[in-house]
């Protein structure tokens, strides 16, 4: 097996970002489209026959023959995998890890001699993190159906490109974007293995977690208007200025959440247009990621926040427009799943996550479940994330126990 540690190494100067610190992948960025000739490069390796499917997912095939497997067939078939694509300054493992690992975890099988009764496919979802265009998962969601493919294509980058473009410069038809029954009925059980993002496994003492359910989460895009002006000609008490009502927005969303049990509401992304330091801006753009338990507490958050935002605009002269991005309610993963992952990796504890995923948005079409390896820092979206060598090791080897009993 080649050891986890070691497929992260041979990537681990892609899309290093030298600004933010640790990596900036975006989906079908140069560094992104390195590491998926990376994917393929292993997975050839391996022997899996690797497609890109009309949506940008990659799936590497390692297939059966014979009646007497599930007839041959790629439908119903065992699916694990992760994505490639990051966070800005995000860390090495969030995405990669549940890669790395599936290759690692084929490799054991191999060795193993396992004779798989259902073809394997390891797969990798474009654009999970929603860094470029907006919306998270948007892989997976185009895969289900859970976005319509108009509103795929229509998505904007910072600098204009839509995904319908970005697709097509990556040799994808933007026509044929959307719902792919033929691939939906070759997910027979998915399993995603992922670093963890919190401090679950730190406290729990334990180096793998198998996941129970995600938190609801979506994200809001807020545009605050008000007068663009001169900094030094434009009196104080004759300002409409949106930076001033943004400030007052983001620490009534920080009061807001901290004050609703098991909520969490970030603003990490704020735009001044124009962004002169001697300009007053005319218009301030600010994303809102807001996640809790119960998806009717985070609509009634979002609600208060907007509310929150009228009020504070128009106290500055300034208006305020929300619009949704993404939203994702909250999942609970297939329970007879989750026994089997349990079964196969004895004493491994129960977690929920606070993060979202592919499997979160595979588990309204096939039965899914996630492991997760253990983070020494309890950090992640940054370049502290991290994951010891043994952890991975052992992240592989329990991926690899989990799919033997399941395949
Ligand atoms: O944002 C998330 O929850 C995930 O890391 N994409
Ligand atoms: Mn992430
Ligand atoms: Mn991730």
């Amino acid at each position: 097996m080649d050891s986890v540690s070691s497929l992260l190494e041979s990537i681990e100067d892609v899309g290093r970002d030298t600004v933010r610190g640790g990596y900036s992948r975006p989906v079908f960025s140069p560094a992104e489209l390195d590491l998926r000739s990376w994917f393929e490069q292993e997975a050839r390796r391996r022997g899996l026959d690797v497609e890109t499917d009309r949506n940008g997912i990659l799936w590497a095939w390692w297939d059966v023959d014979g009646a007497d497997r599930n007839g041959g067939t790629r439908d119903g078939a065992l699916v694990t995998g992760s994505h490639l694509d990051s966070v800005p300054g995000g860390g090495a493992f969030d995405g990669p890890l549940g890669v790395a690992a599936a290759l690692a975890a084929v490799d054991l099988l191999k060795e193993r001699g396992v004779q798989p009764q259902r073809a394997l496919a390891v797969t990798v979802f474009p654009e999970e993190e929603g860094s470029r265009f907006g919306v998270a998962c948007l892989g997976s969601r185009l895969l289900t159906g859970a976005i319509d493919p108009d509103t795929a294509r229509n998505l904007k980058d910072p600098d204009g490109v839509t995904f319908a473009e970005a697709a097509r410069a990556n040799g994808l038809d933007p026509a044929h974007l959307g719902r792919d029954e033929d691939a939906l009925r070759r997910i027979g059980d998915f399993v995603e293995l992922h670093v963890e993002q919190g401090r679950g496994l730190i406290d729990l003492d334990s180096a793998i977690a198998v996941g129970t359910s995600i938190i609801g989460h979506g994200r809001w895009k807020l545009t605050i208007s008000g007068q663009g002006n001169h900094a030094g000609t434009t009196l104080m008490e004759d300002r409409a200025d949106p930076m001033v009502a943004a400030a007052q927005v983001i620490l009534a969303i920080r009061k807001t959440a901290a004050t609703t049990p098991e909520a969490r509401a970030t603003v990490g992304r704020l735009q001044p247009i124009p962004g002169g330091t001697n300009v007053i801006a005319s218009r301030v753009e600010l994303w809102i990621d807001i996640r809790h338990p119960d998806d009717a507490t985070t609509a009634a958050l979002v609600e208060s926040i907007h509310g929150q935002a009228q009020k504070a605009a128009a106290f500055e002269g300034c208006t305020a427009a929300l619009t949704r991005e993404s939203v994702s309610g909250t999942v609970t993963f297939d329970g007879e799943l989750q026994r089997q992952l349990q079964l196969a990796i004895p004493g491994a504890p129960g977690l929920p996550t606070g993060a979202g995923h592919d499997a979160g948005i595979l588990a309204a079409h096939a039965p899914s479940a996630m492991l997760y390896v253990r983070n020494p820092t309890g950090i992640s979206h940054s370049p502290e994330e991290h994951v010891e060598n043994d952890d991975a090791d052992y992240g592989a080897v329990a991926l690899a126990d989990a799919l033997e009993r399941l395949l």
